[in-house]
């Protein structure tokens, strides 16, 4: 499964991460480093999710940049090209995602800028590096999760400031208008973020209205489909050094169970 990883480059670390990331990692910049399959939806980041139960790492890519992303992860990168020594992973520290929760980010193309980190109950420790960048308008996870922090910060331990930015506008649909995520997830009568089966099929319905029938509203290619845009955007990305290639290795069953 071909992802594309977009680099969030750190701004500013929560105070918990701030007191262990400091003197481990040199001088290089620190990227969250999230896998999406929709790039060109990167313009309507609202916030990251990271899983608060999940261990995460800050591992060396070379000497200017490192990432935090999960271990697994990290190894799949070390041989996909994207480490400066093949197959070397240099961990520089372990972080629990509960820590990194309230640091602030850049979001790359996206309206607004600079977005925080917020915690997600259903981040999968085995998908890929258990970063997920957030698009409430086209996401339907992202929307819920959103809408539950939303209405109880203080019960996630979250400011209510960090999760303040609105759903914005990237793509309309003909079935669903601009803001398909939300649309499916009121259709399909979704809840809270615990109600997993239907957000799989809100994310199946997203994923297909959005992919052939969607049109982008925003950025350098408004105005064209997303079928068009999708590729376009992110070999602008990668062009500007905000993105790389991450495919997914076919063991993803046998790591599901272990
Ligand atoms: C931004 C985005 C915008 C995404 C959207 C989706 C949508 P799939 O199809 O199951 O492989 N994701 C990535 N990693 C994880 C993880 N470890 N745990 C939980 N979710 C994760 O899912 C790939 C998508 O799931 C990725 O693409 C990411 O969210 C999330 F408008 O990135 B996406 C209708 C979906 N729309």
């Amino acid at each position: 499964l071909e992802y594309t990883g977009i680099k969030m480059e750190v701004v500013s670390w929560s105070d918990a991460a701030a007191k262990q990331v400091e003197g481990k990692v040199g001088a290089r910049k620190v990227f969250l480093v999230a896998a999406t399959l929709r790039p060109e939806t990167m313009y309507g980041q609202t916030n990251c999710f990271v899983g608060t139960a999940i261990k995460y790492g800050v591992f060396a890519i070379n000497d200017k940049e490192a990432f935090v992303c999960t271990y697994r992860s990290a190894r799949n990168m070390a041989f996909q090209g994207i480490t400066a020594e093949r197959g070397n992973v240099e961990q520089l520290l372990e972080i629990d995602g509960a820590d990194i929760v309230g640091t602030k980010i850049k979001a790359p193309f996206a309206l607004n800028s600079e977005v925080y980190v917020l915690p997600m109950e259903n981040v999968l420790p085995t998908k890929g590096t258990g970063v997920v960048t957030s698009v409430p308008s086209d996401s339907p996870d992202d929307f819920q999760t959103l809408t539950d922090l939303r209405k109880k910060p203080e019960f996630y331990g979250i400011k209510a400031e960090w999760a303040a930015i609105d759903p914005v506008a990237v793509i309309a649909t003909p079935t669903y208008g601009e803001m398909t995520a939300p649309a499916v997830v009121k259709q399909l009568k979704i809840q809270s973020q615990k109600d997993t089966k239907q957000l799989a099929e809100a994310k199946e319905i997203a994923y297909k209205e959005g992919f052939y029938n969607g049109k982008m509203l925003v950025g350098e290619f408004k105005g064209e489909s997303v079928q068009d845009a999708k590729p376009k955007v992110r070999a602008k990305m990668i062009e500007a050094a905000l993105a790389f290639a991450y495919a997914e290795p076919e063991n993803l069953v046998i790591s599901r169970s272990s």
